[in-house]
């Protein structure tokens, strides 16, 4: 491993979460109310905006990747402190636990087989195939044929319960509302004085906690269809409908997708099951409905992998699965919603 490659594996990263905005009309600044006070949090608000990317670098990012047991499981990671997590780090001791779900070596569809299989192999870093295999953050190492984590130690070797070696592309449909009162006018928060935003929000199965009903990626598939999907199936219960509730839930689908988006980030996602030679990307997107009408002809009802589904407020106090919060944070001030009560805050920065 060459420490100018990581270097520019680094740089690389920084780059490319760098957040993309298309098709939204002025959505940067605050609003007065929230300004009242605060007039030079909000002045560094706007300048940030421009150049900041998701959180800084992704090290800042990888604390869910570290925790223990891994999730449907008791093992235990081997612990990683915060100062060993970068691989420019030496550590010589450094002693993983290997560890791959028994339903992941069983070959299913949506997984690779064993690195060491001889009708194995892989081209990493690549479109493989009909298999994603680029990283959004960059060229990744690969060492001993195994592709390393981006970024950085997890206490674990292995797939763990993710399907793909390297990258395991995901999307996040973020889907957001304002919220109203009876009478259909917006609510602002008596603290922030903005206008208080809400989002889709599904309760996993897997982990019970609260997320956006994101999923993978299938082979070939386009995001803006994995978006989709995933919203119908987990949101809307697409799955268990009839063929014609099915075609009309799709027009109504295409309408809501069709509309005005915000790409809110693209890259490394600190997931729970992420170990040194796994881990997740997404490319979250927030679909807006301004009026509300869009969402009102739509049930929301819980499928496939979400046990529960529900309207939910957009605020700091918010605690959702993996990179989530980040996701919604970022929503928040390109809408320019409430997000704290805090006046040095309630301006995001
Ligand atoms: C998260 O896992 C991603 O942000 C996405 O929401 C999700 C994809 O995994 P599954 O929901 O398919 O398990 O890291």
């Amino acid at each position: 491993m060459a420490g100018g490659f990581l270097g520019k594996t680094l740089a690389a990263v920084s780059l490319s979460v760098a957040l993309a905005s298309v098709t939204v009309k002025s959505l940067g600044g605050c609003s007065v109310a929230a300004c009242r006070n605060s007039l030079l949090s909000c002045r560094f608000h706007v300048n940030s905006n421009m150049m900041s990317g998701f959180n800084g670098t992704i090290e800042n990012s990888h604390n869910k990747a570290r925790t223990s047991p891994y999730p449907g499981s008791k093992v235990q990671r081997s612990q990683v402190p915060n100062d060993k997590v970068g691989w420019l780090v030496e550590w010589h001791d450094y002693n993983p636990v290997e560890y791959t779900a028994v339903s992941v070596l069983a070959g299913p569809q949506w997984a690779d087989p064993q690195i060491n299989e001889s009708n194995f192999s892989p081209k990493f870093n690549e479109k493989d195939g009909q298999v994603e295999r680029k990283s959004q953050n960059g060229l990744y190492e690969v060492e001993n044929g195994r592709p390393r984590n981006p970024a950085g130690r997890t206490g674990l070797v292995g797939r763990g319960l993710l399907g793909r070696w390297g990258p395991n592309h995901a999307a996040d449909p973020i889907i957001t509302r304002w919220k109203r009162d009876r009478s259909g006018n917006k609510i602002t928060h008596p603290i922030s004085g903005k206008n208080i935003l809400q989002f889709v929000a599904i309760k996993r199965k897997d982990c019970g906690e609260w997320a956006i009903p994101g999923g993978m990626v299938d082979p070939g598939e386009k995001i803006s269809a994995t978006l989709k999907r995933e919203f119908g199936e987990e949101a809307l219960n697409s799955l268990q409908k009839s063929s014609a509730e099915k075609r009309e839930l799709q027009e109504k689908l295409h309408k809501l997708f069709s509309q005005e988006h915000l790409v809110i980030y693209k890259g490394y996602v600190d997931d729970p099951r992420n170990t040194d030679n796994a881990w997740i990307e997404t490319e979250a997107v927030n679909y807006h409905d301004e009026t509300g009408e869009i969402m009102d002809n739509l049930a929301l009802e819980a499928g496939d992998d979400a046990g529960k589904v529900k309207w939910m407020d957009i605020s700091d106090k918010l605690k959702l699965y993996a990179s989530h919060v980040q996701f919604i944070k970022r929503v928040a001030e390109k809408r320019d919603a409430h997000w704290s009560e805090d006046s040095e805050t309630g301006c995001p920065g």
